[in-house]
């Protein structure tokens, strides 16, 4: 992509409704634009991103063998009357109703809508197990949204559901999501801590959130300091193991979040307890029979015996992610990104546009990239060097090579990592290429 060309509103000063680092970079990188309280439109350089991650989590979730599908963002209330959740979830909810006064609702979570299309398509036990997820929208209309895409009221969400006969094999599927989410999160450069967690308004007695620690984060979280070490587990985290034994290693170390901790029964002393604030960035609830019993949702089983299903839903914060992994990687000079989510992996900086060689070697390097595939932003803009070093720091391209007159007479440009300045590299014209292959 050319600069020259690409849509990209970036701004010099901080925002000043941005509260957290993360926000106020994602505004001044023209990552996003508020349209309403809680509620944005992403802007092509965000929209990358959150395509990146999405990506990982439906790789991941595919590997799993878990199927997609899409399911409407407004559902008819029905479902939830029938599941008793209607009345409950209250303020939260944005109810509507449509010419015919018929309730609906844009949905905050699909469990009911998933059930009803299992109770309908599915009778027999032989079609167990079954995990059905999608990536879409949902809207929660939060008291306090806040902290940009963190918190907002709309959001991008990928949400499981995991069906089956019994109890054994439904705490298997959650142990398979559990390993998923390991990965998916790792391939995003990130750190997460399982957490037992609260069900709250999904329900059941068995939850995982799995947690970032940042300062900025809205869960207060209890976790034994082990945790802090830089690499208090090393496991390799693959489908081949127990998966049971990889969630034990998993959970090994204390780690609860503040409403589902327990001063009194936490065996740990309180000096190796660390509490601190993280963010929640995906969330498994294994809640049994709740929604099949409710709505009726049942399966013959072997015996001819008609049963209610096991059920389980697991979510990712897909938009949420993009503020996360901005607060896990950033100076003050802006975003780093880890290379599998960031939105171009090289950035050329024209240090000379409209100076005949400079240009000529550029275009050449520019389409080089592209023609193998390696997705490059190209700053040709009649800029100074500096407005566009700062720029491509502030959008936080891993890769940065400087092409000026001076090193060209050599023969050379130069090659910098985001976040290392420090290491700067001269590299011959002709090899610069295949350091990208
Ligand atoms: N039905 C279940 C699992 S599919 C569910 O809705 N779980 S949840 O409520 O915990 O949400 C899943 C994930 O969505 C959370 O872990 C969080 O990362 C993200 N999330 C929840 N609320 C918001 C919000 N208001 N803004 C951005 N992300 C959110």
């Amino acid at each position: 992509m050319r600069r020259s060309n690409y849509f990209l509103p970036t701004l010099k000063e901080n925002p000043s409704e941005a509260q957290i680092v993360s926000h106020r970079l994602m505004l001044r990188a023209g990552m996003i634009r508020q349209a309403a309280a809680g509620i944005y439109s992403w802007l092509p350089l965000g929209c990358r991103v959150l395509k990146k991650i999405e990506d990982i989590v439906r790789h991941e979730m595919d590997a799993t063998g878990a199927q997609e599908i899409l399911m409407p963002t407004i559902q008819p209330a029905e479902l939830w009357q029938e599941s008793g959740r209607y009345d409950d979830y209250g303020k939260e909810m944005l109810r509507i109703n449509d010419r015919h006064e018929r309730q609906l609702l844009y949905g905050p979570t699909h469990e009911e809508v998933v059930t009803d299309i299992f109770r309908t398509c599915v009778k027999s036990y032989r079609d167990l197990p079954c995990n059905l997820y999608q990536i879409h929208w949902k809207f929660r209309d939060e008291v306090r949204p806040r902290f940009g895409v963190m918190r907002g009221r709309e959001f991008f969400m990928k949400d499981n559901y995991s069906f089956d006969l019994d109890k054994v094999s439904a705490v298997h599927s959650y142990n398979k999501m559990f390993v998923a989410y390991l990965r998916c999160f790792a391939r995003m450069g990130l750190k997460p801590i399982p957490m037992r967690a609260e069900a709250g308004a999904i329900g059941g007695d068995l939850s995982h959130e799995f947690i970032i620690l940042a300062d900025t984060g809205e869960s207060e979280v209890f976790c034994d300091k082990k945790w802090l070490d830089n690499d208090p587990l090393n496991i390799d985290v693959n489908y081949r193991s127990d998966l049971q034994s990889i969630v034990n290693k998993w959970t090994q170390f204390y780690a609860a979040t503040d409403d589902k901790h327990d001063p009194d029964s936490c065996a740990l002393p309180d000096s190796e307890i660390f509490e601190g604030r993280g963010i929640e960035v995906g969330h498994i609830f294994y809640f049994g029979k709740k929604y099949s019993r409710a709505m009726n949702a049942t399966i013959t089983n072997a015996d001819g015996k008609e049963i209610e299903l096991e059920m389980g839903s697991y979510g990712i914060g897909v938009s949420r992610l993009v503020g996360a992994i901005i607060e896990a990687n950033h100076d003050s000079n802006g975003i780093i990104w880890p290379e599998s989510v960031a939105p171009f992996r090289v950035g050329i900086i024209n240090l000379r546009s409209g100076d005949n060689q400079c240009d000529s070697a550029c275009d050449k390097l520019y389409e080089e990239l592209k023609t193998v595939g390696i997705e490059v932003l190209y700053d040709d803009r009649d800029e100074r060097a500096g407005v566009k070093f700062s720029d491509m720091d502030l959008i936080g391209v891993p890769w940065q090579i400087s092409v000026g007159p001076r090193n060209l007479k050599n023969g050379v440009v130069e090659l910098q990592r985001r976040g290392q300045k420090e290491i700067k590299e001269e590299i011959p014209v002709g090899s610069i290429l295949s350091r990208f292959l």
